[in-house]
């Protein structure tokens, strides 16, 4: 892969990806090759080019100039590519195994080339068919500790934190969060997507102010604190898995924000699973069992997380703070009330904002659904309202149980 493209912008298509795999000699033979757009995203293609006879796969993934969530009426920027591949080989630095490989990148193009990860599958499927991953809580919970510490002002000496901090200045992308997590959702505004029968639930929200307040705070918190280098769209869709190996994708959000962003998106997204398979499991054994599951991934990766990140605290700590007794388990305490608010933010925004779940919306019982999507609301706003009174990860998790 020597050569280099010096081409402008112009959005792939299942013929121009070949040739484009031609000029950076991706395959060594192309009689055979086979290539499919799978991107399911809100953002960008997804080419799969596949040679039928070697077997050997690869990913093209370019990001489009708009949102393809809601059409070319979006512009969005190019850049956000050349973010996703800075942050994967960041992340490939300290924990290689829990990222695809990228092999190429060209920022004209917005695109990057990386490991075809066909092989999992998208963890919010998995979840909503109701399969257990053994190990994703333990990956999930070292590769957030890592990602947050190795990145981190404890770790890094000042002038390299900074360069990172300037490498993933992400304006564009961190204005879609604020707006679509921080505040649309508790404003009558029209990115709001909900059903009519919801309308007094949401009124609720919209004239709650210490709420609103609370969710003001929260978002002051994401545009001010370049704490660490967070992936900035951690849900179950960002996640590929199989039963032994767990990777996260699509970065494109990256930035430096407050610690407890990715995991209490993360947690998010496991509580929203939790509450939908109150329609997707009949079986009550079956159901109970299921959400056991995902209540011990949640016990577990926080677990892990703080664990670990104790752990690294104390070894590789650099900054003269990593040595005062007791400083982390301030820092830690922090980020814990920050993740409750966090997650109060996100279930709302799934449920009432732009960018639903399938988890929530593939539930064939309509008025079910809309009692349940009640009842997640006045999880997120009780999260949100109370964050500072949830004391420890089992009190977080007695609240996912009412739902
Ligand atoms: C316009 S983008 C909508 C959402 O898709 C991404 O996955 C992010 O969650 C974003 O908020
Ligand atoms: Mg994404």
């Amino acid at each position: 892969m020597a050569t280099t493209l010096k081409q402008a912008y112009q959005p792939l298509n299942e013929q121009t990806v070949v040739e484009l795999a031609k000029k950076l000699e991706l395959f060594t033979d192309y009689q055979h090759i086979e290539v499919h757009e799978i991107g399911d995203g809100n953002l960008n293609l997804v080419f799969r080019l596949i040679d039928s006879v070697t077997g050997k796969s690869i990913i093209v993934k370019q990001a489009l100039p708009y949102a393809k969530v809601v059409g070319e009426s979006w512009p969005l920027t190019l850049d956000r590519a050349r973010i996703e591949s800075h942050s994967l080989k960041k992340s490939a630095e300290f924990a290689p195994e829990h990222v695809p490989e990228v092999y190429y990148t060209d920022h004209h193009l917005a695109l990057t080339v990386m490991e075809d990860l066909s092989s999992h599958v998208i963890l919010r499927k998995g979840l909503i068919e109701g399969i257990q991953y053994p190990h994703l809580a333990h990956h999930i919970g070292t590769f957030i500790a890592k990602s947050l510490f190795y990145t981190s002002d404890l770790y890094l000496h000042p002038y390299e934190k900074k360069e990172l901090v300037q490498t993933f200045i992400n304006p564009e992308l961190c204005k879609i969060t604020e707006d679509l997590v921080f505040t649309d959702p508790f404003y009558d505004i029209d990115t709001n997507d909900f059903p009519s029968e919801l309308q007094d639930a949401v009124s609720e929200l919209w004239t709650d102010t210490e709420l609103k307040k609370r969710a003001a705070a929260l978002k002051y918190k994401f545009l001010t604190r370049a704490e660490a280098l967070l992936h900035g769209d951690l849900h179950t869709g960002s996640i590929f898995v199989t039963e032994t190996t767990t990777k996260i994708i699509d970065p494109e959000f990256a930035y430096y924000g407050p610690q407890g962003f990715d995991i209490a998106h993360f947690f998010a997204n496991i509580a929203l699973n939790y509450a939908a398979h109150s329609f997707h499991i009949s079986d009550p054994l079956k159901r109970s069992d299921y959400q056991g599951y995902l209540l011990g991934v949640i016990k577990d990766t926080w677990e892990t997380f703080s664990d670990q990140y104790r752990e690294l605290w104390k070894k590789e700590g650099v900054e003269a703070a990593t040595k005062l007794p007791g400083f982390e388990e301030e820092i830690l305490s922090g980020l814990f009330t920050d993740m409750i608010g966090f997650a109060g933010c996100e279930v709302i925004r799934r449920t009432i904002g732009l960018a639903h779940v399938e988890d929530l919306e593939s539930i064939g019982d309509f008025n079910g659904q809309i009692e349940l999507k009640k009842r997640v609301l006045k999880l997120g706003s009780d999260w949100i309202k109370k964050a500072e009174s949830i004391k420890n990860i089992d009190e977080f998790i007695t609240y996912i149980r009412s739902v």
